[in-house]
């Protein structure tokens, strides 16, 4: 049976090979979708074919590309494939458009997940001419019921010339009333406070608002999320999660957060899913989120009660977790509540309820700057997602890795960070499997000695105490933060010219 219900958009029904047809070249096109939950599932494989015929007839055809975060392989994975996509923005997984960002093929704009809307409503992207957005129904008044994912598809729908809506049943029915859209935001200097003091309160409507004269097409689809696997935590992610409890220990015993902790942000990838899973086996309870995705761990925790609610914008299940999820999808109704991005990853919201952020990390440097982002210094690996806006308005903030990557050949802990996503000022603790630092409060120096003999791995440990060491005596009249800055990044160098630091 069809979930549009709404006459004027059951009028615009078509296939996606025709809603296709509404994309040009040159169009910036803003899709739904966020960690793989959400995308449209079908458009972004016609629009695909659609710019490889233009391609073999010769034409240039390519759009740029918008969304909530990352997609999957039928939404940038296709479109990259085919070459047709000149901007991309603000966050990106897909190996494959990973690698024509990094070839310099493709324009990325690696942006904080919270500005991205706000960017976009200041004209600072240029026009938005198309919004290509999945939904689970359309109601007979013309609402929308959002899908897995909410990202920026508020805005995408608000401000689009021309909008395409993908309407998918394999979306569970019951997803109404698990949003909270909040249609308050203006632009200065008319904002006014969010009126949100808890990480459950509701600030707006279950339901996605869309003009339908700008609705030129409408797609049935029946098509399952992204759905990425989970591997089980292995025994430096165990060990990461270990130090991170007992540090929330800690914290709790100095009076410094109360027993149920304060609402958590978790990031992505198996360290993340690892302390989830450490505090489920812990004696922590009647825990809450406030966070981006919610990943199967989260659901492990609701069920365990462990964790009394959550907010995200986005799911990002494995297959066994949305079998799960839709199994008991009554249970989780009102305990999950999905935003919009800007809201979800707001700065005045997370300062105001103090997260605890979480986030894994590619380096970082001795005095506690950190590179989540680029390899080398230079090569892209996903984006800085939502860890900026979570980690500088935090109340206490978490860098996650293991001390080592690629089997020991690059150490984690390095003199110099090669590209710095969150800075000295902004970080508050490093872990790793060998230990934890606590850097709150502490001067460069204290940090970097901190840092050293708590994170780095004993294979590295030397080599940073003797930089240090040799870049205190080298320059006495700058010992603030001292360098040597002919060897500050040469053990990136040592990789690049013999693959091991
Ligand atoms: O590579 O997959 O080829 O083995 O990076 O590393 O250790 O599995 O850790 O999955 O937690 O990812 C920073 C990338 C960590 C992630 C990053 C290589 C390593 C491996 C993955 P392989 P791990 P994770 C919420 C918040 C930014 C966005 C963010 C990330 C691969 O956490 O993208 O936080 N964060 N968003 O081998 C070279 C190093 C390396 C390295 C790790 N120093 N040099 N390679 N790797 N360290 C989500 C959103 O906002 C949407």
């Amino acid at each position: 049976m069809t979930r549009v219900s709404c006459p004027v958009l059951r009028s615009r029904l078509t296939t996606a090979h025709e809603a296709a047809t509404h994309i040009g070249p040159g169009d910036n096109v803003g899709m739904s979708g966020f960690t793989g939950a959400g995308y449209p599932k079908a458009v972004p494989v016609a629009l695909a074919a659609r710019i490889r015929a233009a391609h073999e007839r010769g034409e240039d055809f390519r759009i740029g590309l918008w969304t909530g975060a990352s997609t999957a392989p039928d939404a940038d994975g296709v479109l990259a494939r085919a070459h047709g996509i000149s901007t991309r923005l603000p966050y990106n997984s897909d190996p494959t458009l990973r690698d024509l960002i990094n070839t310099g093929e493709v324009d990325y704009v690696d942006a904080h997940l919270s500005h991205t809307a706000q960017q976009m409503w200041f004209g600072f992207y240029g026009r938005l001419n198309v919004a290509v957005v999945e939904v689970t129904a359309a109601l007979p008044d013309g609402l929308l019921v959002p899908s897995s994912s909410v990202g920026n598809n508020k805005t995408w729908l608000d401000q689009a010339d021309r909008i395409v809506l993908e309407v998918n049943r394999w979306q569970p029915r019951e997803f109404e009333g698990f949003h909270d859209v909040y249609y308050g935001t203006a632009l200065p200097p008319h904002r006014r406070p969010l009126q949100l003091t808890g990480p459950m309160e509701r600030i707006g409507e279950p339901y996605l608002r869309v003009d339908p004269e700008r609705v030129v097409a409408v797609v049935e689809t029946d098509a399952p999320d992204r759905n990425s696997p989970f591997s089980p935590p292995g025994e430096e992610s165990r060990a990461i999660a270990d130090h991170l409890l007992d540090f929330l220990r800690h914290e709790v015993r100095a009076g410094r957060m109360p027993p149920e902790l304060l609402p958590l942000q978790s990031g992505v990838g198996n360290v993340a899913n690892a302390v989830l899973a450490g505090l489920d086996d812990s004696e922590f309870t009647g825990l809450t989120a406030f966070t981006e995705v919610l990943q199967d761990a989260m659901l492990d925790l609701l069920d365990s009660g462990t964790l009394r609610a959550a907010s995200a914008t986005s799911f990002g299940l494995s297959d066994e977790g949305v079998a799960r999820f839709m199994d008991r999808i009554d249970a989780y109704k009102g305990r999950i509540l999905l935003r919009s991005e800007e809201i979800s990853n707001h700065p005045e919201l997370i300062r105001r309820l103090g997260v605890i952020a979480m986030n894994g990390m590619i380096e970082a440097d001795i005095y506690g700057h950190v590179n989540s982002t680029h390899v080398m210094g230079s090569a892209i690996m996903n984006g800085i997602g939502g860890s900026g806006d979570f980690t500088r308005n935090a109340y206490l903030n978490f860098f996650l890795s293991p001390s080592t990557a690629k089997d020991g050949a690059i150490s984690t802990i390095v003199p110099m960070a090669s590209h710095v996503d969150h800075t000295e000022h902004d970080v508050h603790v490093i872990v790793t499997e060998q230990g934890l630092a606590d850097l709150r409060g502490l001067s460069p120096a204290d940090r970097a000695d901190r840092i050293i003999e708590c994170c780095a791995h004993p294979s590295y440990r030397e080599a940073l105490r003797d930089y240090i060491g040799r870049a205190k005596a080298a320059r006495p009249q700058a010992r603030h933060t001292p360098h040597l800055l002919d060897e500050a990044l040469s053990w990136h160098q040592r990789f690049v010219e013999t693959g091991h630091m």
